[in-house]
């Protein structure tokens, strides 16, 4: 299996119940390396450009007022099947679907505030460790 690079996102709800440690173990020990991280907090220039494929969704205004409501913890993992493992990992969307044991079912509160972002798919990944992270492109995989 590849080893690739996914992008991920600690959202202002987990940053502010202080579980950034807690979050970062789980990656640890699904064999996902942080190979970079940095706080943030966002612009809403900068969250709406990141989440623009939702630009039309009902829900859209929402999500950037909440990713803009604190600081964020932006990393990217790296390891075999990283992207799934990370989504995974994170578990469905809604906390109350999402399955026991994993980070929305343990973290999150609803689906709005859902503790953490990953990308979806390989081209999403690249997107995104792009938006954040523009410097690793020099070497990236
Ligand atoms: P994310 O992009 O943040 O990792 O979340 P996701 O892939 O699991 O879900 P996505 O469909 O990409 O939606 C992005 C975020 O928008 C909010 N959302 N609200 N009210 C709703 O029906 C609804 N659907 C999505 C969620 O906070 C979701 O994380
Ligand atoms: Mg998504």
């Amino acid at each position: 299996m590849a080893i690739e690079r996914t992008l991920s996102i600690i959202k202002p709800d987990a940053v502010a119940k202080n579980v950034i440690g807690q979050i970062y173990a789980r990656f640890e020990n699904a064999g996902l390396k942080i190979v970079a991280a940095r706080m943030a907090q966002l612009s809403r220039a900068e969250a709406e450009g990141f989440y623009a494929v939702h630009r039309e969704r009902p829900f859209f205004k929402d999500l950037v007022d909440f990713m803009v409501s604190g600081p964020v913890m932006i990393q990217v993992l790296e390891g075999e099947n990283a992207i799934v493992k990370n989504r995974e990992l994170m578990g469905a969307t809604d906390p109350k679907k999402a399955e026991k044991g994993t980070i929305r079912a343990d973290f999150a509160d609803s689906i709005d505030a859902n503790a953490v972002h990953g990308s979806d798919a390989a081209e999403t990944a690249k997107v995104e460790i792009a938006y954040f992270f523009p410097v690793l492109n020099v070497y990236s995989r």
